[in-house]
């Protein structure tokens, strides 16, 4: 009786066991067929994105056979450059300071990192106290960088299309166009020579940190937005932005516009650490700066500054003021005091600018300036023009404050002329300069 009992509670020993065995069995079988239906799931989606790429593909090679240069690239438009990627050499840290940098040799990620270090280099983030991220964030548009959204989508009003600012256009680059000249190249050129002037002409040590940033930030912003077509497009054209200001300036004024617009928003705002006077003093800084860039007012600007140049007294803020002007005209305009193969390009680029508006404006029936006359302009004839007339008075006028100005720059613009003179055609050489 006791041996058939013990027999007995060993089968059922047995039998436990051997259920718990089919039990784990079970379960792992279960997770056997989840992990397969996973897999399923992802050779399904790796499919379909396979597919949808392939579409791409295919409507973009349509796209681009029917109007070439409009599909835009697959790579990503606002990847961000980290510092790793993008730690800028010591050869090309020294080169940033100098007037014989190359600013063709630079994707766009790598102009953002060189003004970024700028911003670093001349000291502005900490006089300043700039995030950094934020000043990356103001730059250059990247969803890395923008903050969270808000986690509650219900708590605020639908954001309207029409009135509220596209968020990723909201910083420096985006708001640079893809036009043959006033496009971010030549924001990042501008910025450069800026950075070299203040090197070189060791204006860290005359004018007060304020002041350099107006000049540092003046030269980013100056031409944002620019539609390629220049004021006196607008005012004949009568377009919206000649009718908003009046016909005063209508490019510089929204050039101005636009800065301002992108600094109202706090996550774009580099100045958001600072006492509101002193944003006041920095906006009206720029302002006045980027105004001054309207070359209708070239006479006005250099009258007023060949008169104070021979007394100058950094004390004085109509002087600062004037000098400042003249320094941001002389970045804007300085391409020929560069190397030629660096500052050949440009011309052509302008050329081409010039010229795509002159035909629209004869489509238009719009008066056409010669200069701008695709039958009428030669690069030698407009440069040796430009060089004697405006580069090298105005160059000549700053030297007089910047001696050591004249060497690099004076010097540079005159063998450009020369340059230019033995490229004249035998025909060309008496003919009217026509700038
Ligand atoms: C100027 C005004 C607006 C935009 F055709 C650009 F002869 C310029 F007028 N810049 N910037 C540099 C220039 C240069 N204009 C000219 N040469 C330059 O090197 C002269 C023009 C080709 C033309 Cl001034
Ligand atoms: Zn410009």
């Amino acid at each position: 009786m006791a041996q058939q009992l013990v027999r007995l509670l060993g089968v059922d020993d047995f039998r436990s066991e051997l259920s718990r065995k089919l039990d784990l069995l079970e379960r792992q079988i279960d997770s056997e067929l989840q992990k397969t239906a996973e897999i399923e799931r992802c050779n399904n989606d790796l499919e379909r994105f396979r597919e949808s790429v392939n579409k791409r593909e295919r409507l973009e090679h349509v796209c681009e056979s029917i109007c070439p240069g409009t599909v835009r690239k697959l790579t990503p438009r606002r990847d961000v450059p980290t510092y790793p990627k993008y730690t800028l050499s010591q050869e090309t840290i020294e080169a940033l300071k100098t007037p014989t940098f190359d600013v063709w040799q630079w994707a766009p990620n790598e102009m953002l990192s060189c003004i970024e270090f700028m911003f670093h280099d001349l000291g502005l983030v900490q006089e300043f106290n700039i995030n950094a991220i934020t000043l990356k964030r103001w730059l250059v548009c990247s969803s890395d960088l923008r903050p969270d959204p808000d986690p509650n989508p219900d708590s605020g009003p639908e954001p309207n299309p029409d009135s509220d600012p596209d968020p990723d256009l909201l910083c420096v680059q985006e708001n640079y166009r893809d036009v043959p000249f006033h496009n971010f190249r030549h924001c990042f050129s501008v910025t450069q020579m800026m950075h070299g002037m203040v090197h070189l002409c060791n204006l860290k040590a005359k004018l007060s940190m304020t002041e350099v940033v107006i000049l540092i930030t003046s030269a980013i912003c100056h031409d944002l937005d620019h539609p390629g077509y220049n004021n006196t497009y607008q005012i004949n054209a009568h377009t919206e932005m000649a009718v908003r200001y009046d016909n005063v300036s209508p490019l510089e004024n929204h050039h101005c516009a636009v800065t301002f617009q992108i600094l109202a928003d706090p996550d774009f705002n580099i100045f958001s650490n600072i006492r509101p006077e002193l944003f006041m003093q920095i906006q009206e800084g720029i302002t006045e700066l980027i105004l001054a860039t309207d070359m209708a007012r070239h006479e006005e600007i250099m009258s007023a500054f060949t008169c104070c140049v021979d007394k100058f007294d950094y004390e004085n803020i109509e002087h600062l003021r004037l000098l400042k002007q003249v320094l941001i005209k002389c970045c804007d305009i300085s391409n020929e005091v560069r190397p030629t193969d660096v500052s050949e390009p440009w011309v052509d680029c302008l050329l081409q600018e010039y010229f795509m508006q002159s035909d629209r404006e004869k489509f238009e029936g719009l008066p056409v300036m010669s200069f701008m006359d695709r039958d009428v302009v030669t690069k030698p004839n407009v440069q040796i023009g430009f060089l004697q007339m405006v580069l090298i008075p105005m160059f000549e006028a700053v030297a007089k404050l910047f001696p050591e100005l004249g060497e690099v720059m004076v010097q540079r613009l005159r063998e450009a002329r020369a340059r230019y003179e033995n490229l004249l055609q035998p025909e060309e050489i008496d003919e009217e300069r026509s700038f």
